[in-house]
This record gives C-alpha cells, sequence and structure tokens, in this order.
C-alpha cells in the first residue's frame, strides 16, 4: 500500500532521545489547546502535553487528550477497508477486509448509480466536528459542491448561540479570554468549563488569585464548575431570558445602567427600560425558580463590579428559545457599559477574527445554491422520508459520512436508527473507529487522527491560529479525509484545484490569500497570534451591525429567516418544551467531562471513569418514587423511553434531571440512548439542535 501521496513528510526529527513535537487539539472544544506531544518512535506517541510557551493554553490540558496515546494506539483502531457482509448494527464481525482501491471503487460506483437514478442530491456528504481542522474537516464541502450533492445546514452545535449573539453585537467576536485574569466578577453562564473548557478554569484562578474576583456561575445542576464557583445561581432550564430581563431591570432601577455609554453605542435602550418595568425579580423568580433575593444580590454585584467579564456557553442556548436566552444575557454588559473596561464585557466566542478564506477547501467558488440544503439535526426525519425537509426532492439514498457519529449524537434517535436500517440507503462512513454509525455502513473506511495528518486550526475560545503537521505515520491503513476525498473525486470524475493539492498546500495557499504568513513559517513559530486590540475586542469602535450599534431591539430576519414570534427586546421566550401534569421534569442532557461527545467512550480510562448512564435526581423526588442510588428508573416523552440508574444529589432542583452525555447507545439497558427523546424540533430563527430543552417523565423501572 503506497503512502498518502497527499500528505507532507511527517515532523523532521529534533535531537533528543524522546522527540517531541508542536500539535493543536483537533477536537470540537473552545479550548483548542496547543499541545507537546512526545514521539517515541515514528509509529508511537507517548504523553501529551499543554504547551506552555502558549499564553491561552498555559501549559493545561484536559484528563482525555494527556492520555490521548490510549485512543491513538488503541487497539480497536480500524486499521483496514471493511465491507458489510452480515447484519446492520452488530459490529466489526460483520464486516469483511477489502483493499482501498476496492473500496473507493465500490463507494464511487454506489454514489454514481443513487446519482443516476435519483439526481445528485439524493447523495448526502454527511459530517460534524470529530477534527475541527480547516483542511481535514471542510474538505468534503467541495466534493459535495462539484457534484451537486444535498447541502447540509449544519446545526448540532453553535447555530443557536451564533444567532442570539450576532443579533445584539453584530460580530462573533469578544474580549480576550486572558483579559478574565484583569476581573473582579466572572460570570460562567450555560457552560461547564470544568468539563468542556478547562483553560477557562486557569485564567478564572489567575483573576481569583491576583484580585480576589468573584465567581459566578449559572447552570441549572450543580457542575463542578458550579462547585469552584462563589455563587450558583440554579435556573430552571430555558429561562435565562427571564433572569437577565430582571437582573437588568435592577440595573436600571438602582442606577446601574451607564446612559452616557448606551447613547453613544446602543439601539433601543429606551424601549428596554420600559419594556424591563414588568419583569421584576419576582417575576423572574417564578420562571426561572431562582429566589427573588439571590437575583437582586447578583444584579447589585454584577451592577457595582466595573471589570464584569461575562462568559457565554452553549449550554443554555440548547433549546427552542436558544437564541434569545443567548441575546438576552448579551445585553448585560451593553447595558452597564462593562465593555469599556479592561477585564470587562463578554466572551461567547472568538471565531470570527480569523478570516482564513476557505474558498478552495470548500469549493465554495462552484457552490449552486439552488441546490437543496438539509438540516444536519433533522437526519432522523431527512432518512425517514418526511415531506416537511424533502419536499418535492428525492429520499436521501447515499450517505457518505466523515468526523461524526450521528447515531449517538443527533435528536430523534429513534428515527435516526430507522433511518439507518433502511435497505435502500448506502452508507460509506469513514471512521477511527467502530461507531455505532459505522456499524450501519456498507462500506467503513480507515480514518487518521490529527496526529498522522496535516492541518490548521481556528479557535472560539482564543485567539491563535495553529499548523500542525502528522507526527507519527497512519496507523494501519488508515487514510486522512483530504486523501479519501481526492480518491473518490478522481473515480467520480469531480474536478477542482483542491483534488489536485496536498493538504498541506491547501492550507498555505488558505493561508496566504488570507494575508497570513505561509503555512510553514506559521507551523516553525506553532501559532499565530490574531488577538483584536482592546477598542475593538470591546467593540469600542462600534458592534459588527451596520450602524456600528448593540441592538437592544434586534432584526431577528437578519439572523434566521424563521423568526415569527420571536421577541422584539430581550425576554423570556416561552416556546421551550414545557412541563405538563404527564411531563413533570425537565431533561438536560450535559456533556460528561470524560468524553468529548462521543469520542473517547472507547478509552477503557474514560469508561471507567464514567461509569455508566445515570440519572441525577433531587432525593425528594427518589423518595416520593421509593429510589434508592442505582435503582433504575425509566424516563420518556411521547417519543419514547429509556432505562438509566438514579443517581440522588441535591445539586438541582426537584423538577430537573440531568443524563450526562454522549453514551453510546450500547451502554443504556435497552441499547438506545437519551437522544431517543430529544426533539428534531429546530430553535428559532436559523434552526439548531435542542439538546436540553426536553419535557419527560420519570418512574421507577
Ligand atoms: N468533556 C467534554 N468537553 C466538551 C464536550 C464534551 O462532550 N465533553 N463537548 C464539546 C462541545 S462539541 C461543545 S459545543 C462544548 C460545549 O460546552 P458548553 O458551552 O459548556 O455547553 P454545554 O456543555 O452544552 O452545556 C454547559 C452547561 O449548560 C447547562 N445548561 C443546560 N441548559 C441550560 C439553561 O437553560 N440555562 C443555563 N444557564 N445553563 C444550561 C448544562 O447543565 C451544562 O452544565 O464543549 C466541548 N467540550
Ligand atoms: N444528548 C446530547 N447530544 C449531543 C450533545 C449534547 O450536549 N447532548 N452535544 C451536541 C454537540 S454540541 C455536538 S458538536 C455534536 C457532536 O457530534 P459529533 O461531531 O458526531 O462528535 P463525536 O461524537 O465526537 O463524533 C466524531 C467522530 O469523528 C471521528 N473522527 C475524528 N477525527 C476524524 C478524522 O480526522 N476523520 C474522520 N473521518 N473521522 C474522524 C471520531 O472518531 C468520532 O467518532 O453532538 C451533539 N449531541
Ligand atoms: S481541553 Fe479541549 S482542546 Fe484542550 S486538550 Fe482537552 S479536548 Fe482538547
Ligand atoms: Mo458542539
Amino acid at each position: 500500500m503506497p503512502l498518502d501521496q497527499n500528505r507532507a513528510e511527517i515532523a523532521p526529527e529534533t535531537t533528543s532521545d524522546v522527540q517531541v513535537f508542536h500539535s493543536a487539539c483537533p477536537h470540537d472544544c473552545p479550548s483548542t489547546c496547543a499541545l507537546e506531544v512526545e514521539r517515541l518512535d515514528p509509529a508511537t506517541i507517548g504523553r501529551v502535553r499543554g504547551a506552555s510557551a502558549n499564553t491561552y493554553t498555559a501549559g493545561v490540558i484536559c484528563a482525555k487528550v494527556a492520555r490521548y496515546a490510549e485512543r491513538v494506539h488503541h487497539p480497536e483502531r480500524l486499521t483496514k477497508p471493511l465491507r458489510r457482509v452480515g447484519e446492520k448494527g452488530i459490529g466489526r464481525t460483520a464486516f469483511e477486509e477489502l483493499s482501498w482501491d476496492d473500496a473507493l471503487d465500490e463507494v464511487a460506483a454506489r454514489l454514481r448509480e443513487a446519482a443516476e437514478r435519483h439526481g445528485p442530491e439524493t447523495v448526502w456528504p454527511f459530517y460534524y466536528a470529530g477534527t475541527m481542522g480547516l483542511v481535514q474537516r471542510d474538505g468534503i464541502q467541495r466534493l459535495r459542491h462539484v457534484m451537486g450533492y444535498s447541502r447540509q445546514h449544519s446545526t448540532f452545535c453553535n447555530t443557536l448561540a451564533d444567532a442570539g449573539w450576532l443579533a445584539g453585537t453584530g460580530s462573533k467576536t469578544g474580549v480576550d479570554p486572558r483579559e478574565m485574569a484583569e476581573s473582579d466578577l466572572i460570570v460562567i453562564w450555560g457552560c461547564n468549563p470544568v468539563s468542556t473548557q478547562v483553560n477557562v478554569m486557569t485564567h478564572v484562578t489567575r483573576a481569583r488569585k491576583n484580585r480576589g474576583a468573584k465567581i459566578v456561575v449559572i447552570d441549572p445542576y450543580e457542575t463542578e464548575s458550579a462547585k469552584q464557583a462563589d455563587i450558583h445561581l440554579m435556573p430552571n432550564p430555558g429561562t435565562d431570558g427571564a433572569l437577565a430581563c430582571a437582573v437588568m431591570h435592577v440595573l436600571f432601577r438602582d442606577g446601574h445602567a451607564d446612559r452616557d455609554y448606551m447613547a453613544k453605542y446602543t439601539k433601543g435602550a429606551d424601549d428596554l427600560e420600559t419594556h424591563l418595568k414588568s419583569r421584576d425579580p419576582a417575576w423572574a423568580e417564578e420562571i426561572t425558580g431562582i429566589p427573588a433575593e439571590e437575583i437582586e444580590a447578583f444584579a447589585r454585584l454584577y451592577g457595582t463590579t466595573p471589570r464584569s467579564f461575562l462568559r457565554l456557553g452553549f449550554g443554555f442556548t440548547r433549546s427552542r428559545n436558544g437564541a434569545v436566552q443567548m441575546f438576552s444575557a448579551s445585553c448585560l454588559p451593553a447595558v452597564t457599559g462593562a465593555w469599556q473596561h479592561r477585564g470587562g464585557g463578554a466572551l461567547y466566542s472568538n471565531a470570527g477574527i480569523y478570516g482564513v478564506d476557505q474558498t478552495v477547501i470548500k469549493g465554495e467558488d462552484v457552490m449552486d445554491a439552488s441546490v437543496r440544503l438539509l438540516d444536519q439535526s433533522r437526519i432522523g426525519p431527512i432518512l425517514t422520508g418526511d415531506p416537511r425537509d424533502l419536499g418535492d426532492g428525492p429520499p436521501v439514498t447515499a450517505l457518505f459520512i466523515q468526523n461524526t457519529n450521528p447515531m449517538n449524537v443527533a435528536p430523534d434517535l429513534g428515527k435516526v436508527r430507522e433511518g439507518f436500517r433502511r435497505d435502500d440507503l448506502f452508507v460509506c462512513v469513514h471512521e477511527q473507529f467502530m461507531t455505532e454509525t459505522a456499524a450501519m455502513a456498507d462500506i467503513v473506511l480507515p480514518a487518521t487522527t490529527f496526529l498522522e495528518h496535516d492541518d490548521m486550526y481556528v479557535a472560539g475560545g482564543h485567539t491563535h491560529l495553529q499548523v500542525t503537521r502528522a507526527v507519527i505515520e497512519p496507523v494501519g491503513e488508515a487514510r486522512s479525509n483530504h486523501w479519501v476525498l481526492c480518491e473518490l473525486a478522481k473515480r467520480l470524475g469531480a474536478e477542482h484545484p483542491g483534488f489536485e493539492m496536498s493538504a498541506w498546500d491547501l492550507m498555505d495557499d488558505a493561508l496566504k490569500r488570507s494575508g497570513y504568513a505561509g503555512a510553514q513559517e506559521i507551523w516553525e513559530g506553532h501559532w499565530e497570534d490574531k488577538a483584536q486590540d482592546f477598542e475593538d475586542g470591546h467593540f469600542l469602535n462600534g458592534f459588527g451591525h451596520e450602524d456600528r450599534l448593540f441592538h437592544f431591539t434586534p432584526d431577528w430576519s437578519k439572523v434566521g429567516g424563521n423568526h415569527h414570534g420571536m421577541p422584539a427586546l430581550p425576554d423570556h421566550y416561552a416556546v421551550v418544551d414545557a412541563r405538563d401534569d404527564e411531563h413533570p421534569l425537565r431533561l438536560v442532557t450535559a456533556p460528561s467531562r470524560n468524553y468529548l461527545n462521543t469520542s473517547f467512550t472507547e478509552t477503557a480510562t474514560s469508561r471507567k471513569r464514567e461509569g455508566r448512564p445515570e440519572a441525577q435526581l433531587h432525593p425528594d423526588v427518589c423518595e416520593e418514587l421509593g429510589l434508592a442510588a442505582g435503582d433504575l428508573v425509566r424516563i420518556g416523552n411521547r417519543q419514547g423511553s429509556v432505562m438509566v440508574h438514579a443517581r440522588p444529589t441535591e445539586g438541582l432542583r426537584r423538577s430537573t434531571v440531568i443524563v450526562e452525555s454522549v453514551w453510546p447507545n450500547a451502554a443504556f439497558v435497552e441499547g438506545i440512548g437519551i437522544n431517543l427523546l430529544v426533539s428534531a424540533d429546530s430553535g428559532q430563527p436559523n434552526g439548531g439542535a435542542v439538546f436540553h430543552d426536553t419535557a419527560v417523565w420519570l418512574k421507577r423501572a
């Protein structure tokens, strides 16, 4: 088997015994840590550490990536192309090995056949965030656009958060996260950084040590981050809009609103003040469950601390009203003018600062906007033929999947499973492991990890652009996404300059087009810091909208087409899956610490640390139902029910249940996971999955 022709040389050797190479964490985590990887020999890595020279990573990474050798050199890594000869869903024993040439020929033939029969839109290249590298993640777009295959609306993760942030600020940028060290108050809102982006805590800890900063966490349960906070506000899920309004009510009422700032930098302040009159802490207590005194105290603290930093996460946007929740929270620093102060303001994401031109990587030059757009979070309804998604178009009869595990992570899992089981659906999955999605495939192709291919990374959670080279040779016959796409392109007759270039050259070309130094130069320096200056980071030269103002009265139609009924001002937008007599609890499926989505569910250490899927329940609820720790409970709604073990805990409200995720289906007693209960409804105005927005019933199993 020839080596990957499209891959640059692996990193050159250094002199010491164990050689250390720069890399970057490819996982879908805002931290995008700068890494130092020990290479024991050209095929083997040792420990992975955080780069201490990187001012954001500052030498710290999460435990699961520190032991990445366990994942790269896992005995169950896929090492050969496979063809399914047995039943769908069983796993490895249902597959036989075949050569790369045969496998690629077969995939190309099946995609061609499908397109000949139903038209190219019947083929759906499906991808997400297994690697966040700009070349290896997004190259699939090029094949899609050249071939006229169905387009994908990527809504698993940040669609609702983006919509809400953009509505007010108009720009996907914010304050440099390193400034948190200079804050006096840090509000961690709807995120759980101890688990989901550990480096936030490094900078939070600095503020606490150096300045005695106060830490507030706003989360429906007592996460590890909440345990470290001075104040934990515990809202009912999906009610942060009400909390934000009540806080602003107090800010106006008690003279903490900065009228000069608002006059200069914002639009709609008078309407806002009037609107907030009726939204006092007592009103918000009814909705959020947070006692009015706690809201008052938090508002006072926020209003009297100029250097107040909001670290806004994704968690509180994963509901039908998620965009409004994010928008409402983002209004706070525009009321107090906290944006003007070092260590003040807010950060949701800095993904908007990089401006890397991905036209060639994604083949955007040949994209036909009239080709249908399928919403990835609705893969269940789509594969089961929902006319709301397919309209007059053809059914999806061929899926080519890279970088995602929809059989676990997608909403409405019952339909996803039903869809994948269809006999008339051809599925090719390019994967590192025999995931439950790969097990449904007709052809499985082995994929490299980030340590076996070249790529470049931007980060939402900080400001560095990083270029990496492969550190080790591919494991077995694993090949990169880019290589597979180029080989398929050849066989499908897909012509585009991007298929003639190596991953390295694609990167180099994109960087130079975007005004950066070339790939080699950045790789040698490990990263380039694209931090904005103070004025821009704090929007002191104006916000992102044409009028340069922050909008308290957003134009939702500019953010997405489905804006009917959305509130004109920050508010509690009561469109969530509300509790009722039959469904008295609200389910939140927050990420678990030792998995990253479903990545690492294959590693023994993560599995051991997580134990088993559990429902965290208030002790009173357990008592009512006669439940002891470890008893099986059944949680359900109209979509179905799943069984998990009960874990009584004081750290949540009686009406909230937490099942940390994302476990393989096979970890559940009945072989189907928590996303069975999550709706495939999309949030307004631009879509977005609603993973934490589910009313459920619960009983002893
Ligand atoms: N260990 C680990 N790290 C991860 C991931 C993982 O699976 N595991 N996933 C990665 C990915 S893809 C992403 S997008 C990020 C996401 O990371 P975060 O931004 O942290 O978002 P979530 O993890 O979805 O949710 C964070 C918290 O929001 C809370 N939450 C849920 N609903 C509400 C609400 O209505 N209001 C409020 N105030 N809080 C709410 C949840 O309880 C949870 O503790 O993390 C990344 N990092
Ligand atoms: N219940 C619940 N469900 C959720 C969430 C939640 O909080 N709760 N979070 C949601 C969120 S925020 C997200 S982002 C999605 C994420 O969902 P996914 O993007 O599907 O994330 P993973 O489950 O980690 O699956 C990524 C897969 O890509 C593979 N992979 C990694 N690198 C490469 C590569 O270079 N090439 C190829 N071919 N494959 C590769 C990995 O082995 C892994 O199996 O899940 C969503 N689902
Ligand atoms: S904290 Fe996030 S970015 Fe850093 S190593 Fe862990 S998963 Fe990767
Ligand atoms: Mo995500």
